[in-house]
C-alpha cells in the first residue's frame, strides 16, 4: 500500500503532473489483481475441502488436470507418461496453477470495469472444472458441488476484497501540500481512505487465511493414504516371499536383475492422484453375461484359494529396447474360478475391467479362464501390494499387455463382448487385444559402452509370456547370427536372462539380439512403433573396443 501512498504524493502538483493521466483516487492494478488471486486461491481451497469432506476424489482441479491427460493424443499421452514418467504430471500441476493464478489476476482486474465481468471468468473456470468433472469415466452429478462451491467462493471473496477498493476510488483524495491550506474536509477523507485501506488489509489478511486454514485442513482430512499405508502395512496376508530360482540366473554382472526391484519397477497409470482404498471397503462385482452377479469382500476374496506365480509384465508402450518391463512374484485368487462362480454365458467374449478411479480396459475372457493363471493379485514380492501397484487388488494376466488387462485398484468386471464395449486406451487407438510380443533387449555392454577387445561378454533378457523363451541369438556388426546361452527360469510366464561371448577387434561395434519362442516363431526385425499394439525390431547397441 506504500505504493499507493506514492501516487497520491506525486498526484497532487497538478495537471501537468502524472496525475493528469492517472486518476489519482484509483487503487494501483496490483491491489485489483492482488484481490482476484486470493479470492481465486480462496475458492480453490473451499472447493478441494469440499471435495474431501464428500469422499470425491481429490479436487477439481487434478479433475481438470486428468481430463487434459485423457483429451492428449493416445501416443502422446502414454509416450508422456513412459517417457517423462514421474515428472509429466508434477509439470502438468505446475503449468495449470501457473495459468490459474494469471486468470485470478484477471478477474480482480475486471472486476474494477464492472462487476459482471469476473463473473464470466468464474463461470468459464467453473464450467471446464464441471465438464472435467463430469467427463471422469465414473462421475456422478454430486461430484459437481465442489465445483459450484468453489465459484459461489471466487464471487463472494472478490466482492469482499474490492469493495473497500471501490470505496477507496470515490473518495476524493485530500489537498495536501499543493498551494491551499487542507481544511476539515480534507483531513475527513484522509481519514476515510485509510480506513478504507485498512479495511482492504484486514479483509485480504482474512481471505488469504481462510484460504490456508481451509487448505490445510483438506489436506489433513485428504490424506486418508497415511491411514490406507498404516493398514497396508499392518496386513498380514497368507502369501510367501519369493526365492529367486538359481536356474533363473545366467551369472552375469549388468544384466537386469531377474526379479526387478520393487523401487525400479515401472509404473503406468492415468491416474494423477492414486486411489487410496481401505481393503474394509474394498469390493469387487463381477456382472454383465453372467448366470449369477457376484460380489466379493477383500475377506471373501481371502478366503479363496491363494496361488503364487512368477510373472513379467510388460506395458505396449515399452520401445525396443526399453524399461518398461519388471519381473515380480504376484499372489492371489485365480480369476477363472470366480468367472465360473458367477457363470459365464455363452457369446461373452471379454471382460470390461474398471478400476476405482474409473479407468478400463477390456481383456479377452479367453485369457481369463485358460489355465494361464489370471488371477486378481492382493500380493507384489510376498508383501500386499504397494498403493501405486493398485492396492488392494489388481489384475494380472500373463502374456498380455498391462493396458488390456493389469487394472490396478480393480473394482468391477463386466462379462461382456469387445463389439460392445470400448476401453480406455482402445478407444484412444490401441489394439483391442494386445497379446505381448516376443521381445529381448542388450543390457551389457550398454550403448556407448568402451570395453578391452578380444572376448567380450554380453547379455540381457528376452521374453515371450506365456509361450516361453526358446533360443538367443546375438549379431556383431551385422555378421551371422550365433546362439546366446539362456537360463531356465521356473515358467513361461517371465522374462529370461541371456549371455553371449563376442569376439571384438579393436574399433566401433554394433551387436543386435534376436529371440526365438518356444513355439518356433523368430522375433521379428521388421521395425514398428509400439503403436497401436506393441513395438517390434531387434535391439542393438553401440559399443567401442580398445
Ligand atoms: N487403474 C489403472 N490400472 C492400470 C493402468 C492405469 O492407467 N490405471 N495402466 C495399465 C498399464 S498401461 C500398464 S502397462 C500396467 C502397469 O502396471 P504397473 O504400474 O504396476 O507397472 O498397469 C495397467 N493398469
Ligand atoms: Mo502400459
Amino acid at each position: 500500500m506504500s505504493e499507493d501512498g506514492s501516487h497520491e504524493a506525486t498526484a497532487v502538483p497538478g495537471p501537468a503532473g502524472r496525475a493528469a493521466r492517472r486518476d489519482p483516487r484509483r487503487a494501483p492494478r496490483g491491489t485489483w489483481s492482488l484481490a482476484g488471486v486470493l479470492a481465486g486461491l480462496a475458492g480453490l481451497a473451499t472447493s478441494y475441502v469440499t471435495a474431501v469432506a464428500l469422499g470425491v476424489r481429490e479436487s477439481p482441479v487434478v479433475a481438470v488436470a486428468e481430463a487434459l491427460v485423457r483429451l492428449t493424443p493416445g501416443p502422446v499421452a502414454e509416450a508422456a507418461i513412459g517417457g517423462l514418467g514421474s515428472a509429466s504430471k508434477p509439470l502438468l500441476l505446475a503449468g495449470m496453477g501457473a495459468a490459474l493464478l494469471l486468470v485470478f489476476a484477471f478477474a480482480g482486474r475486471r472486476q474494477r470495469r464492472a462487476w459482471w465481468q469476473p463473473l464470466l471468468v468464474w463461470l468459464a473456470l467453473g464450467a471446464i472444472g464441471a465438464a472435467a468433472v463430469l467427463s471422469a469415466p465414473v462421475a456422478t452429478v454430486p461430484d459437481l458441488v465442489p465445483v459450484l462451491v468453489g465459484v459461489v467462493t471466487w464471487l463472494f471473496a472478490l466482492s469482499l476484497l474490492t469493495t473497500p477498493l471501490a470505496r477507496l476510488e470515490r473518495i476524493a483524495v485530500p489537498r495536501v501540500g499543493a498551494g491551499a491550506e487542507p481544511g476539515p474536509e480534507d483531513s475527513r477523507r484522509a481519514t476515510a481512505r485509510a480506513a478504507t485501506r485498512r479495511a482492504f488489509l484486514v479483509r485480504a489478511g482474512v481471505v488469504a487465511a481462510g484460504a490456508v486454514v481451509v487448505g490445510a485442513a483438506g489436506r489433513l482430512v485428504g490424506r486418508p493414504r497415511r491411514a490406507v499405508e498404516q493398514t497396508r502395512r499392518l496386513l498380514r496376508l497368507p502369501i510367501t516371499r519369493p526365492d529367486v530360482p538359481d536356474a533363473a540366473l545366467v551369472g552375469l554382472e549388468g544384466v537386469t536383475p531377474w526379479q526387478t526391484p520393487l523401487p525400479e519397477f515401472y509404473l503406468i497409470h492415468t491416474a494423477i492422484v492414486v486411489p487410496t482404498i481401505d481393503p474394509e471397503q474394498w469390493e469387487l462385482r463381477i456382472h454383465g453375461m453372467v448366470d449369477r452377479e457376484v460380489r466379493l469382500t477383500y475377506a471373501d476374496l481371502l478366503a479363496r484359494e491363494v496361488t503364487e506365480q512368477w510373472v513379467t509384465l510388460t506395458c505396449v508402450s515399452n520401445p525396443v529396447g526399453g524399461d518398461l518391463v519388471g519381473n515380480a512374484w504376484w499372489s492371489g485368487v485365480r480369476l477363472a474360478g470366480l468367472l465360473a462362480e458367477a457363470g459365464v454365458q455363452p457369446g461373452a467374449d471379454a471382460v470390461l475391467q474398471t478400476s476405482a478411479d474409473g479407468w478400463t480396459c477390456s481383456t479377452p475372457l479367453d485369457a481369463l479362464t485358460d489355465d494361464r493363471g489370471a488371477m486378481l493379485a492382493v500380493g507384489m514380492d510376498g508383501a500386499p501390494l504397494p498403493i501405486e501397484h493398485g492396492f488392494p487388488v489388481r489384475t494380472v494376466v500373463p502374456g498380455l499387455y498391462g493396458y488390456v488387462s493389469a487394472t490396478k485398484w480393480v473394482v468391477d468386471l463386466e462379462v461382456t463382448r469387445f463389439a460392445d464395449v470400448a476401453a480406455y486406451w482402445t478407444q484412444r487407438g490401441w489394439g483391442e487385444r494386445g497379446p505381448v510380443k516376443t521381445s529381448s533387449r542388450v543390457d551389457v555392454p550398454r550403448s556407448g559402452a568402451e570395453v578391452p577387445a578380444g572376448d567380450v561378454r554380453c547379455g540381457g533378457v528376452a521374453w515371450a509370456q506365456g509361450t516361453g523363451i526358446a533360443a538367443v541369438e546375438v549379431a556383431l556388426d551385422g555378421g551371422a547370427w550365433q546362439p546366446a546361452e539362456i537360463a531356465s527360469p521356473p515358467t513361461d510366464d517371465t522374462w529370461v536372462q541371456w549371455a553371449a561371448t563376442v569376439e571384438v577387434e579393436p574399433g566401433e561395434h554394433v551387436l543386435r539380439v534376436r529371440a526365438t519362442d518356444k513355439s518356433g516363431a523368430v522375433q521379428t526385425g521388421v521395425v514398428r512403433d509400439v503403436l497401436p499394439d506393441g513395438a517390434t525390431g531387434w535391439h542393438e547397441v553401440d559399443f567401442t573396443a580398445s
